[in-house]
Order: C-alpha cells, then sequence, then structure tokens
C-alpha cells in the first residue's frame, strides 16, 4: 500500500491505534482468506478492495468530495442507496466487525451492549474507521433499542447526523411512516446538495443499484450448484465489500466473477468436493472484518451457501420498480422495495422464517446455522421459532450465540463440526 499517513492524519485518524487495527486485520486476512484453496480467480479484485479499503478507497472519496460530492456513511440497509445516488453523493456503509478499544467503550455504553454497537464506537472512540470520518452525514436509523439508544450519544460525536426512524411493524401507517422518513431524508440530501433531485436522477439511481442486486443474485444463484463454485467466505466477503466499492465499478467486477463462475459449475469445479455439507446462515449482519462463525463453519468441512443477512440476501434481495414516470411515484416503488426487508425488529416477522426456508430449499442445504450477537434481543428471540419451525420441515438448525471475541472460538469449532457432522 501506498503511503497514506498524510491523508488519515488529516482526517484525524490516531495513526498508532490504525496502525495496530490494519496489522491485525491483515493477519487475519491473509490466514482466513488467502489460505483458501480453489479461490476464483476473480477474487483478486476483491483482494485488492481489501488491501486499499484504507488507501486508494478513502482516497477515491475525497476526491469525489474535492469535487463537490457529499459521503453519506450509514448503519442499516433501511438507508436507500438509490437516493443518496440520485441526490448525487455517495454512499457507504459504517457497521464494524471487530473489537476496538473496549475499555473507553464501556465508559459510555453498558457492557450487555451487542458487539456490532460496540463496535462502532470503538472505532469512533479510538479514532481507526476512515469511513466514519470521511462522511459529510451520518444516518443514524431507529431500529433495536440498542441502536436507537446508542445513537443519542454517537449523534454527540460526530458532526451531522441524521436521524431516521424507521416503523416496527408491516401495517398501512407503517408503511406511511417509511415513506415520510425518506421524504425527510431526501430534504436533508437536497439541503446539503443544494440541488433538488430530478426525475432522471432518480431513475439513474435506482438502475445503478438494481445492476448492483442484480450481479449479487446472479452470484447467490451460482452458489446454489454443487459443488459451490466459491466459498461462503469469499462470497460474504463480497457482499462486504458492495457496502464500500463504487457501485458501477462493483457491479462490473461481481459480474465478471459470475462469467467465471459460470465455467467452473458446468466443469463441475468447486471450491469443496461435491457433496460437502451445505450451509445457510441466517441472523444477525456480518460487518468486516467479522469473518468469525463463516471461518469456523468452512474450516469444519462444510461450504456455506447462502446468508440470510442483511450483509447478505435480506439486504440485497428484491429490485425497485424503475417504471413509475413521476417522482412520487418511484419513492412509492423505493418505500415498497424496502417495506419488504424482514428485520428481527419488526414484529410479527413470519415472512423472515418463510424466506429462511425458501433459501434452505433453493440452496439445497443441508442445515441452517442461526447466528445471533450476544446480547441481540431481536434475532435471538426469533432464533427459537426460526428453530422450532424449520426442524419441523427436516431441517436441522444450531444456534448459536457469540460476539467479536476469540474466546470462544474452541467451543465454537466444537459445536460446528458436531452440526457438520450429523447433517
Ligand atoms: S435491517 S438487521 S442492518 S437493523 S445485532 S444492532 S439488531 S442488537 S443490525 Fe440491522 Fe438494519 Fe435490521 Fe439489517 Fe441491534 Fe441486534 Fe445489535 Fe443489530
Amino acid at each position: 500500500m501506498a503511503d497514506y499517513t498524510k491523508m488519515w492524519t488529516d482526517l484525524g485518524l490516531n495513526l498508532d491505534n490504525h496502525d495496530a487495527l490494519l496489522e491485525n486485520l491483515g493477519g487475519a486476512y491473509q490466514s482466513i482468506f488467502m489460505s483458501q484453496e480453489h479461490r476464483p480467480e476473480g477474487m483478486g479484485y476483491f483482494d485488492f478492495v481489501m488491501s486499499e479499503a484504507h488507501g486508494l478507497r478513502i482516497q477515491e472519496l475525497r476526491d469525489e468530495q474535492e469535487a463537490g460530492r457529499k459521503i453519506i456513511g450509514s448503519f442499516c440497509v433501511f438507508v436507500p442507496e438509490e437516493l443518496v445516488l440520485a441526490a448525487g453523493c455517495t454512499s457507504v456503509g459504517l457497521c464494524a466487525g471487530a473489537d476496538f478499544a473496549q475499555e473507553e467503550v464501556e465508559k459510555v455504553l453498558p457492557r450487555n451492549t451487542c458487539s456490532l454497537i460496540k463496535s462502532f464506537f470503538g472505532f469512533k472512540l479510538g479514532k481507526v474507521c476512515p469511513y466514519m470520518e470521511v462522511s459529510d452525514l451520518i444516518v443514524g436509523e431507529n431500529t433495536c433499542d440498542g441502536k436507537k439508544k446508542s445513537f443519542e450519544i454517537f449523534s454527540q460525536m460526530v458532526p451531522n447526523f441524521f436521524q431516521m426512524d424507521l416503523p416496527q411493524n408491516k401495517a398501512p401507517m407503517a408503511r406511511k411512516l417509511l415513506k415520510h422518513e425518506y421524504e425527510a431524508f431526501i430534504a436533508k440530501l437536497e439541503e446539503m446538495t443544494g440541488k433538488r433531485i430530478g426525475l432522471e436522477d432518480l431513475k439513474q439511481g435506482i438502475a445503478a443499484v438494481n445492476a448492483k442486486r442484480n450481479a449479487l443474485a446472479r452470484l447467490s444463484k451460482l452458489r446454489m450448484a454443487n459443488p459451490s463454485p466459491i466459498s461462503g467466505l469469499d462470497a460474504l466477503l463480497i457482499n462486504q465489500i458492495a457496502f464500500l466499492d463504487n457501485p458501477v465499478r462493483f457491479t462490473e467486477k461481481v459480474n465478471v466473477l459470475c462469467d467465471e463462475l459460470e465455467l467452473l459449475v458446468k466443469e463441475k469445479k468447486g471450491v469443496k468436493v461435491e457433496n460437502a455439507p451445505r450451509v445457510v446462515i441466517s441472523g444477525c449482519p456480518m460487518a468486516i472484518p467479522n469473518w468469525k462463525v463463516p471461518a469456523v463453519i468452512e474450516a469444519a468441512g462444510a461450504v456455506i451457501v447462502g446468508e440470510e443477512s442483511c450483509i447478505g440476501e435480506r439486504g440485497q434481495r428484491n429490485t425497485t420498480d424503475a417504471s413509475a414516470d413521476t417522482i412520487d411515484g418511484l419513492i412509492d416503488a423505493v418505500v415498497d422495495r424496502y417495506f419488504k426487508i424482514d428485520c428481527a425488529v419488526f414484529t410479527p416477522n413470519q415472512e423472515r422464517v418463510e424466506h429462511i426456508k425458501e433459501m434452505a430449499e433453493n440452496t439445497n442445504a443441508d442445515g441452517v446455522i442461526h447466528y445471533g450477537l450476544q446480547f441481540c434481543q431481536p434475532y435471538i428471540m426469533e432464533s427459537f421459532s426460526v428453530e422450532k419451525t424449520l426442524e419441523k420441515d427436516g431441517v436441522s438448525v444450531l444456534r448459536l450465540e457469540t460476539d467479536y471475541s476469540q474466546e470462544d472460538m474452541g467451543q465454537l469449532s466444537t459445536r460446528v463440526e458436531a452440526f457438520v457432522e450429523i447433517i
């Protein structure tokens, strides 16, 4: 990587902390990703993006800023990238997947907060996340209690914060609330850019995001093959990078990779042997660099064939209908697309269980591993009904509850190995 010290200093990063984080990350990446066998060549691009995630990509975002674009950071897949692009802005995801500055974090948050929330607080307090520091606006979404209450504190730590309220059920009034919030978000973007979003702008924003989702859907479909042509770890990595990379370039590279995977499927070349145990992961999102559970699963000899997660199917499923010829009609289409997301903060949330079942069927999975972050009430509570419903239908389920630490690695491996053996 080139020398980005000046850029990081200008962004206000703590260089010592940041060096420590990058060293850790680099080591984990080498041992988890680069040691895999039979990786498709197309993964080279994504390895490169990861190696430059804090370098070249941040430089690109700063260049965009110089040219007048605003960078919008967010923590939830309910923030529509279509609207951000339509406003001439760039969207970046800020969820974090590693423990950092935990002592500092526990001075402002209760200890029994989920790792995902503690992590982005740690990245902020430790001054190690260039995406957070480069963002012109940070959007906080009222989803679970942990997120919405922690945003009361987090909003004081950043210069420009926008709170987005989100519904908790799928009633008509809830849809109205979502539309209202998206209109308020549009107004905020327009105020920042000094420019109204036009019909063509929104059409183009929708087209770019639809293309990205179609490419990811193509990737998901290819993973249904037996043997699967790509590891779950690599597929997860691509889904994680979807939140950071330039959307047009990302789409192009995913499609190039899919062309290669199509050939591998035709030749029956897989990342693991044919009929290796196939697993769907379901549950909390796994943000970069949270690769712990997938690494354990694939080290146990299974192949992950789908992620029912916001960094995966739940976040990317469904495109937006771009056929309306008024702005209001397009906003309605955006609302309709996002209103289908079946996050566990919604109640009741039967659709999610149905989707997991459907994914297990479509991918020919031998089992589902439910991944709950410790102290995440929405997903852990739902995991009981997921297990009950799926097992009634003959799908084996393993419920895991963990955090970002490495302390439970031994115990996780033992449980996962036993599960992989019986499925
Ligand atoms: S739409 S899943 S990205 S809210 S793990 S912080 S739920 S206590 S992340 Fe999410 Fe949007 Fe829903 Fe998706 Fe709370 Fe649970 Fe922590 Fe979580």
